[in-house]
């Protein structure tokens, strides 16, 4: 399937990465959830399922890429390369417990968006070495939303993104109240779940979090 964005693109799409989550759907679709959230401003779209079968996360995976064809707005799959690809997904993520990147890079070839999780400078140098089109760098704050993340803080944050040569988005815990405290990073971007879909209206909190995001992001 004809990938509309390329990887030299993929920077300016950045801005505001939208993670899924089924938790707060409340018997809504989690495709209307998506598209209020694009049309408030999310930029970048991940489908994150933990807990769904092949079937349906493929018929998923296609629906949603649909929609963001449509919008024009990258997608990825979170951990599954194999959806990602049979669903015309334009990459794949994974984290640093998942597949490791070098393998997926050779899997999906050099036109797929390949994102890879990063929490040290050292995983990220190694990361953008093995075909990393852009990491994402957390947990920068403290989240509810996962589990085993730990915390890296800022300083970190800024040590990779000046180490590395990828757009960076970071990760776990942001919200529109501390967004202002990733000024002079080096960021792209930041990934958020629950500051839009934890929040009832995603296209008000998608398009508040992109108004602050242009006051820090160059
Ligand atoms: N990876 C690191 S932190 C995190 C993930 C998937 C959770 C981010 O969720 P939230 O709700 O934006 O803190
Ligand atoms: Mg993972």
């Amino acid at each position: 399937m004809e990938k509309f964005i390329s990887n030299k693109s993929i920077k300016d799409n950045l801005m505001l990465y939208a993670v899924t989550d089924r938790h707060w759907l409340n018997g809504e679709p989690l495709i209307n959830q998506v598209e209020e959230a694009i049309k408030g401003g999310a930029s970048f779209i991940q489908l994150r399922e933990k807990n769904m079968n092949y079937n349906d996360f493929l018929n998923e995976a296609f629906e949603i890429g649909k929609l963001c064809r449509k919008y024009k707005v990258p997608f990825v799959i979170n951990d599954n390369v194999d959806i990602a690809i049979k669903s015309g997904a334009c990459g794949v993520h994974v984290g640093q417990s998942d597949m490791e990147a070098g393998d997926v890079r050779k899997i999906i070839g050099n036109d797929m968006i390949l994102g890879v999780s990063a929490h040290s400078v050292e995983q990220a140098l190694l990361a953008e070495k093995r075909g990393a089109s852009y990491l994402g760098v957390g947990a920068v704050f403290p989240t509810g939303t996962k589990d085993d993340a730990s915390e890296i803080g800022i300083e970190t944050l800024t040590d990779i993104c000046s180490a590395v040569n990828i757009p960076v988005v970071a990760i776990g815990g942001i919200k529109l109240e501390n967004i202002h405290l990733l000024k002079g990073t080096g960021i792209s971007g930041v990934a958020v779940i629950s500051a839009i879909f934890g929040k009832p209206d995603k296209k008000k909190a998608a398009s508040e979090l992109t108004d602050e995001l242009r006051k820090i992001i160059i």
